[in-house]
């Protein structure tokens, strides 16, 4: 390799967090304008009295800490809380087809949206409109159409508990659960998997269970970047000498040293923690071969054990009480070859032996995931084959022990929690008619897939947005984009101008809405709303800084809006009095859900409180009352011959961006400055390929379910460190090349990091 290197592409040798992470959000704070303001604001996040910090869903050590750095909640927070505004005088200047030009980090950028908008074809802009207007609009179109199952309703994760409850008691009212949310292309393999291996698909571990654990394992995430706080607890798990074992196509830099700004000496010395004590480079998608590789090597170990008289390695005790099905795991496992294990996961058997010693050496184990586990054709089986894993020692349910699923948006476990789902449970169809009086209808609905594929055909016709980017955030998202041209309705409850917003179709309105920083005041007074964290607890959220403009409305405000004009008084559902004083939703909720029992004295106390997760109390809520050793599909090669010199494409977040959101074209731990348009890539796979770093590349996608070519071009080649055969590229640009078909079966999740590509030449852009 040269030693030129490709503009933008240094080295980043310091450790995760520290300096450059102040540094970082002094520039953003700078950037977005909120030098005194933001600072302050900054302060109350995760306080007791504050707000919960929109970036993430790890917990806080009770919501009662002392302020927590936290580089990249600082950003989210600074984003939403910036001096900017896009009022309609924008709108004016920019037309729709203009904007469509912008990058998508220029396009939020501008700041928030102030006034409720409605397309107008005829100058292609969007213009003002007053919201009771709008409002009558939308019960006007979703009351026109055949039936309700021809409207979809999107939650992205950001929604309150209350006002997810709310949209969901509006659209079951309406008639339908067509509930697409961002669930669905994020931890759906965990909600849908989890539940057949130990009765719920949530986390059993609560953030005490790490003071108290022996090993971690972490599979697939990227903490810090994404999880930040999450760097807290590793540093003093890493700093107590517990392992912490990871299986990551790249070497994340917060992974491998991490300096807490919170400890005085790092800082001052400029020293850092060692955080992963075995680093292992599986190929991507090459979880369920490893996974099945450290089974294998337990059973081995189990086996030599017994052979020589001892009791061997798995807990008999805990598989004999409350498993089934540990046999067919054997017989599956047995079968299984360490030829496809090391082939598939790219990781050879001792490696995989080690890692497995550490795991029977270790009393309690804590194995953490994230998206790199769940964005696979075969998600689900990774989630089961990770339970299976904890289940063989014992490692779910007690103390220091556990799965720890890291959750996306910073509510999205909480929105599922309240209702927002497209298989309602027996359970939850009783509960609204205990709460509402009438029987919402038990229909399955569609998920975020079925969606788009109903967009497409034209099957259905409205589409109404609780926040997020949909068809930015969606495989194949140039085709999702022209679906929301064909629609007669489309709604955008938001923050930011994105690019969803710029695919109208006939009736398109844009509406302004409160984030989670901003004061919330109805008829009764200021409110808080609550959330859910990944570990299950649940508490309030209040925002303190004025809107940013006060045509605003609340998220509640607009649901009670939309529902109002659409319902009439359908149910006799008192939605003004629920606005006036969220409690009142809140008392709702709990008729719903009794697990809420008590939910405004609970959500009152500090830190709030935690639902229950049978699971954690060795309850298993399966069919069988058990907990369930579940087999997985073979690790045969999933592509035809013709194929297999096919590379397979990971599709990543980088440091300066929240999902579709990029507040920067920075990747700082990965050496990425001022671009996006690279593709990480072996250097033995380019030279193979007879190309050098800094050569443009086109890369196409290899997907034989349709005939449509799914390309991208001109982006320039780098040099990684990652395994032969797995390359990489940021989310959302390679959604183009994801295929909408490419999903686990169960799950629906899109394969985002695992789709098979060809790397060649560019043709030119
Ligand atoms: N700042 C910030 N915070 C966020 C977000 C954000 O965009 N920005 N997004 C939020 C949301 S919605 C979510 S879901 C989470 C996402 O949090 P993560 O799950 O950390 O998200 P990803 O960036 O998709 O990266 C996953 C990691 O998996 C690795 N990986 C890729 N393919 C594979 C594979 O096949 N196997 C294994 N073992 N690893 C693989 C990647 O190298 C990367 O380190 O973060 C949440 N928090
Ligand atoms: N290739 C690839 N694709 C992926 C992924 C991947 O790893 N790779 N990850 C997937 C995952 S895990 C997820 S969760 C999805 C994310 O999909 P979404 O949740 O749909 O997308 P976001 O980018 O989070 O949405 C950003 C928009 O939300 C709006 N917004 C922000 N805050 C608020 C608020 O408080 N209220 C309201 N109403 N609106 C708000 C703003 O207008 C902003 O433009 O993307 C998925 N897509
Ligand atoms: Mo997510």
């Amino acid at each position: 390799m040269s030693s030129k290197r490709p503009r933008g592409i240094e080295p980043y040798d310091a450790p995760a967090g520290g300096w450059g992470a102040l540094r970082a959000v002094a520039k953003s704070l700078a950037h977005q304008q909120v030098v005194t303001q933001g600072s302050a604001t900054l302060l109350k996040a995760n306080q007791p009295d504050g707000f919960d910090c929109p970036g993430c869903a790890w917990p806080d050590p009770k919501h009662t800490s002392s302020f927590e750095f936290c580089e990249n909640g600082a950003k989210a927070i600074t984003w939403e809380s910036t001096a900017k505004r896009v009022p309609p005088e924008f709108f004016a200047l920019h037309s729709v087809s203009e904007l469509w030009s912008w990058h998508d980090h220029q396009l939020e950028d501008q700041g928030r949206l102030t006034h409720p908008m409605i397309y107008d074809a005829t100058t292609d802009r969007y213009k003002p409109i007053a919201w009771d207007e709008a409002y009558r609009l939308i019960g006007e179109g979703l009351n026109a159409l055949e039936n309700p199952h021809q409207a979809e309703f999107y939650t992205s994760g950001r929604a309150s508990n209350e006002a997810a409850f709310l949209f969901q008691l509006f659209v079951r009212a309406y008639g339908t659960n067509n509930f697409p949310d961002c669930s669905n292309m994020c931890h759906e393999a965990t909600s849908v998997g989890l539940p057949k291996s130990i009765g719920v698909g949530k986390g059993t571990v609560l953030l005490e269970d790490f003071d108290h654990c022996d090993a971690i394992f972490s599979f697939g995430h990227n903490p810090g970047t994404n999880h930040p706080r999450m760097m807290a607890t590793l540093h003093e798990a890493a700093r107590r000498g517990v392992p912490i074992i990871v299986f990551n196509p790249l070497k994340e830099r917060a992974l491998q040293k991490f300096a807490s700004p919170q400890n005085a000496v790092e800082m001052a010395t400029f020293s850092s923690t060692p955080i992963a004590s075995a680093y292992h480079q599986v190929k991507a998608g090459g979880d369920l071969a490893a996974l099945k590789g450290m089974m294998k090597a337990i059973f081995e170990r189990d086996d030599e054990a017994r052979a020589a008289g001892g009791v061997g390695v798995l807990d008999r005790a805990f598989i004999d009480e409350h498993t089934l099905g540990l046999d067919d795991l054997r017989r599956d496992i047995d079968e299984t070859s360490w030829e496809a294990i090391t082939r598939k996961s790219g990781l050879s058997r001792a490696a995989l032996t080690s890692a497995a010693d550490v795991y029977i050496k270790s009393e309690r184990v804590i194995a953490c995931y994230g998206m790199g586990i769940t964005q696979h054709a075969h998600g689900t089986e990774n989630v089961q084959q990770l339970a299976n894993l904890l289940l063989l020692r014992g490692n779910i349910g007690r103390e220091g022990a556990g799965i720890c699923p890291l959750r996306g948006h910073s509510n999205v476990q909480g929105d599922r929690t309240v209702g927002i789902t497209e298989v309602p449970t027996k359970a939850l169809i009783d509960g609204m008619e205990r709460a509402f009086g009438f029987r919402p209808t038990a229909e399955k609905g569609h998920n975020a897939v079925e969606t788009i594929e109903a967009m497409r055909t034209g099957a259905s016709k409205a589409l109404i947005c609780l926040g997020g980017n949909l068809p930015v955030a969606m495989p194949d998202s140039d085709v999702c984009l022209e679906a929301m041209r064909k629609l007669d309705l489309s709604v955008h409850i938001a923050t930011k101008l994105n690019r969803s917003h710029l695919a109208p179709g006939r009736v398109t309105l844009l509406l302004p809405c409160l984030g989670r920083t901003d004061l919330d005041v109805q008829a009764g007074g200021p409110q808080s709303v609550t959330v859910e964290d990944s570990m299950s607890m649940v508490h309030a959220s209040r925002g303190f800084l004025n809107a940013p403009a006060e045509t605003l409305r609340s998220e509640p405000a607009i649901v009670a809006g939309m529902a109002k004009a659409t319902l009439g008084d359908r149910y006799g559902i008192d939605w003004d009095g629920m606005l006036a004083n969220y409690d009142r939703i809140r008392d709702k909720i709990e008729v719903v859900f009794p697990d809420f029992r008590d939910y405004n004295r609970r959500v009152r106390a500090k830190g709030g409180f935690r639902l229950t997760v049978g699971a954690s109390d060795r309850r298993w809520n399966t069919e069988t009352g058990k907990a369930m050793f579940l087999t997985a599909r073979g690790l045969e090669e999933d592509l035809p011959v013709a194929d297999r010199d096919a590379l397979l494409l990971t599709t990543l977040r980088s440091h300066d961006q929240y999902n579709t959101t990029i507040y920067g074209m920075d990747d700082r731990y990965r050496g990425v400055f001022g671009r996006r348009d690279v593709i990480f890539i072996n250097a033995k796979d380019l030279q193979a390929l007879g190309m050098a770093e800094g050569d443009l590349i086109d890369v196409t996608s290899i997907w034989r379910g349709d005939d449509r070519t799914r390309m991208v071009k001109a982006y320039t080649a780098v040099a990684y460190d990652i395994p032969q055969g797995s390359i990489a590229g940021y989310y959302p640009e390679m959604n183009v090349l994801v295929a909408l078909g490419d999903h686990d079966p169960e799950s629906g999740t899109p394969a985002y990091k695992g789709v098979p590509v060809r790397v060649t030449p560019s043709q030119g852009a």
